[in-house]
């Protein structure tokens, strides 16, 4: 049976992938809805960029929501930097024709999860964290009703890529992460650890184009424009392909290892706000909360990756 999940995204060009590869999936990912986040960038553009990725997948039908446009308790920081002033710089994508949802994402992840059967549906968020845990404060019946959540976000060797201590997603919104990890929902976690050993080297990115599809030629040009950025940054073979790793370990996750750990979000200090404390070496009794996964088989990934956006 096909896993139900709901894609909590801020897209973002690898965001996009991972919506591609989850719509690339049917028979094994039923896509119940896509709520966007204010993250990489502002939450209008956010709703705008799911919409134009869901119709070059060729799914104007899939229900996408607008959530949060602002974190809990602080700003909002973008990634511009990162993904350009569109959050999808790279290929040039119309429009979208398909409406946004009338409703607020966060009541649609409440409502979801309160009509589904308890445990069968999955979320995925690819951003910060904030619709996660507003829908937690607001209704908090339903995180014992999450199947797990599957998210990219944190580090701890790769320790930091916005500041030298936190990974983007956690430090957009702290507190929100705190609340997620603090839920008792199952959790799965894709650090900075792990997505940087997903890098789409040069014959990697060949492949996507090769796949002369719109959804293949349209991930080159993203993953393209990525790398100029991440080349410069790191120095190495290619941008790393962080959130399309959630949707793979729901596709196969004998790809990745990791560890059943201890992860605290640290909240208060000034210096190392937003990071992922993650005791790797068991050295405290504090109870275990997350599979924090620190490796993955690149080239089964990428096999994966291209072998499913043919399908679009
Ligand atoms: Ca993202």
């Amino acid at each position: 049976m096909a896993e139900r999940i709901i894609i909590d995204t801020d897209p973002g060009q690898d965001d996009a992938v991972a919506i591609l590869l989850a719509l690339a999936s049917p028979d094994d990912i039923d896509v119940l809805g896509i709520t966007a986040v204010a993250g990489n960038v502002p939450l209008e553009l956010t709703a705008l960029n799911a919409r134009k990725i869901c119709e070059l997948a060729g799914r104007p039908d899939v229900k996408v929501f607008a959530g949060c446009d602002r974190p809990l308790r602080q700003p909002l920081v973008t990634a511009e930097h990162v993904h350009g002033k569109t959050g999808l710089d790279g290929p040039t994508l119309p429009d979208p024709t398909m409406p946004l949802q009338a409703g607020h994402g966060v009541d649609f992840i409440i409502d979801t999860l309160r009509t589904e059967p308890a445990g069968t549906v999955t979320l995925c968020p690819l951003g910060p964290l904030t619709n996660i845990a507003t829908a937690f404060e607001r209704a908090p019946d339903i995180a014992a009703r999450v199947k797990r959540i599957v998210l990219m976000g944190g580090a701890y060797f790769e320790v930091g890529n916005i500041t030298p201590a936190a990974e983007f997603n956690i430090y957009v919104d702290p507190e929100a992460a705190r609340i997620v990890f603090a839920s008792r929902a199952p959790l799965v976690v894709m650090p900075l650890d792990v997505t940087h050993k997903a890098l789409v080297t040069r014959p990697r990115n060949a492949a996507f184009r090769a796949l002369g599809t719109p959804a293949g030629i349209a991930v080159a040009q993203m993953t393209d424009f990525f790398e100029r950025f991440d080349r410069e940054k790191y120095g190495s073979d290619g941008a790393p392909l962080h959130d399309p790793c959630v949707i793979a370990w729901l596709l196969n996750p004998a790809l990745f290892s990791g560890r059943e750990i201890n992860v605290e979000i640290e909240t208060a200090s000034p210096l190392t706000r937003g990071m992922t404390v993650a005791d790797w070496w068991g050295v405290t009794d504090r109870p275990r909360n997350a599979l924090f996964i620190g490796d993955l088989d690149a080239d089964g990934f990428f096999t994966l990756l291209a072998e499913r956006l043919a399908r679009l």
